[in-house]
């Protein structure tokens, strides 16, 4: 374990950059330089919560680098991008938010997974400088509540307790089959010759790595008709939500958005301002409730709602995302049970590495393809903090064990990749999937190690 986590150390050095943006210098880690060479949202979310235990200050920095690409409406985009890189497709040429963003950081439009409260929150609870963590808290808190604002008023316009996303990218699950239904009502004859020939001439991905690891070619014609639109409709997100093509009401990003709150309540207490943690208390009862009524009794799960241009139309399709209320603790001991019957069924979610992205009796799996099959740390990392939301519940308590040994596991023996092939089928040139040197896994095991792996150590010893 010591080999791997000084290992995890040093990926996440290898891929830390300096980043000048004004008079301000910021340490800022990208995914991995094989392709993902900008700052994203909820990966950098992710990093801060393994840096924090090996170096506060740039744990910190990384955060405030995000920071750094927050609009002035609240919004903090999903990549916030480094301008004299060009391997990654669609840069900001493509993107085009400056009028809209009101920062002269370059960014894309859109958002991912609001993790950041959640991030901020376990920063400060286990940071050893407390003057240094109070000054973050404080430099925080305001960015942070006008992001969860932003969302609110743009995303839940109706007040319903679930917000609306307008691009598969902004559910960080790009390519998941809960998405089919909603993209294939984009009629592939709908979309303008100039975006299929961008597509065509611009997208890199499928060149830096493996094909068979990436979405297809119709999904990023669907991905770039979508920029492109809202690029045309000035990044106004009233009438994006309102006129897109793809609207939905996830209950992966949902499940964050109810735990961010509560995060957020949590650290608004902290710091004396329980008037104001209201409002955030009752946004994650709220969410809490709506995502509870979203559970289908024959399908045996919670579901998406398609949303786009006012219908409202139930999306059945199960993956991981299922199990994402766990997350947020919003799971009766009746849907509990089901979950767990699942994750621990081998025909479905235990599989020799899990938890696979979509169950293997789903005919839709494809051992190797992003988020059609394989197994995500991130996702991960989700469901063992769920499992361990249910105390009273040993079989709870023995599955997220097993998955954070099983995590750290695959991590230990494939290395720092994206993705990892769920049957533990080696791949011939013996790398696990998608891009390699990834830093989601490296700081995700260090949080493991952290957080349960040493904890368990040291309360046998
Ligand atoms: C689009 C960076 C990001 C992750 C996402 C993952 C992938 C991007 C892409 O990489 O998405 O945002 O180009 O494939 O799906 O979750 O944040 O690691």
């Amino acid at each position: 374990m010591e080999q791997t986590y000084a290992r995890a150390i040093s990926v996440l050095k290898q891929n830390s950059i300096t980043a000048q943006v004004g008079n301000q210098t910021y340490r800022r880690t990208l995914p991995s330089k094989e392709f993902y060479v900008h700052q994203w949202n909820w990966d950098s979310a992710t990093h801060a919560m393994g840096l924090i235990y090996i170096d506060e200050d740039w744990a910190y920095e990384e955060i405030y680098s995000l920071l750094s690409g927050q609009w002035h409406n609240g919004l903090i985009p999903h990549i916030i991008f480094n301008p004299d890189e060009r391997k990654y497709f669609p840069g900001p040429d493509v993107w085009r938010t400056d009028s809209a963003s009101g920062i002269s950081v370059q960014t894309s439009g859109i958002t991912q997974p609001p993790l950041l409260a959640i991030s901020v929150l376990h920063m400060y609870s286990v940071a050893k400088d407390r003057k240094k963590a109070g000054v973050f808290l404080n430099n925080t808190l305001p960015r942070l509540i006008s992001y969860h604002n932003h969302l609110k008023h743009f995303r839940d316009a109706e007040n319903s307790g679930l917000l609306t996303i307008v691009h598969p990218w902004e559910s960080g699950t790009d390519n998941s089959p809960r998405w089919d239904q909603s993209m294939n009502a984009i009629a592939l004859d709908t979309i303008p010759d100039d975006v299929k020939n961008l597509v065509h001439t611009s997208r890199t991905d499928t060149m830096l790595g493996d094909t068979s690891h990436r979405p297809k070619l119709e999904d990023y014609y669907r991905y770039l008709h979508l920029v492109t639109l809202y690029r045309q409709w000035e990044w106004d997100f009233t009438k994006i939500v309102k006129s897109s093509p793809f609207a939905v009401k996830d209950i992966l990003f949902n499940a964050i958005w109810c735990q961010a709150n509560q995060a957020l309540d949590t650290l608004l207490v902290l710091v004396g301002r329980e008037e104001e943690a209201q409002k955030f208390r009752l946004w994650h009862q709220q969410t809490e409730e709506a995502i509870q009524s979203t559970w289908d009794e024959e399908h045996e799960l919670f579901r998406n709602i398609d949303v786009t241009n006012g219908k409202k139309e139930w999306i059945t399709e199960p993956t991981i995302a299922k199990f994402m209320p766990l997350y947020a603790g919003a799971v009766g001991e009746h849907h509990l049970n089901v979950l767990l019957k699942k994750l621990t069924n081998t025909h479905q979610y235990y599989t020799p590495i899990p938890f696979p992205s979509i169950g293997l009796d789903n005919p839709k799996f494809d051992d190797k393809r992003y988020w059609r099959g394989p197994t995500w740390p991130i996702t991960n990392l989700f469901i063992i903090e769920g499992l361990g939301r249910y105390t009273q519940h040993e079989a709870c308590q023995i599955l997220r064990d097993d998955i954070v040994v099983k995590t750290m596991e695959m991590i230990k023996e494939h290395g720092f990749y994206e993705y990892y092939h769920p049957l533990h089928v080696k791949i011939s040139n013996d790398r696990a999937l998608g891009f390699g040197s990834f830093s989601w896994s490296a700081a995700i095991y260090l949080y493991l190690y952290h957080k349960y792996y040493l904890s368990k150590r040291d309360r046998v010893s």
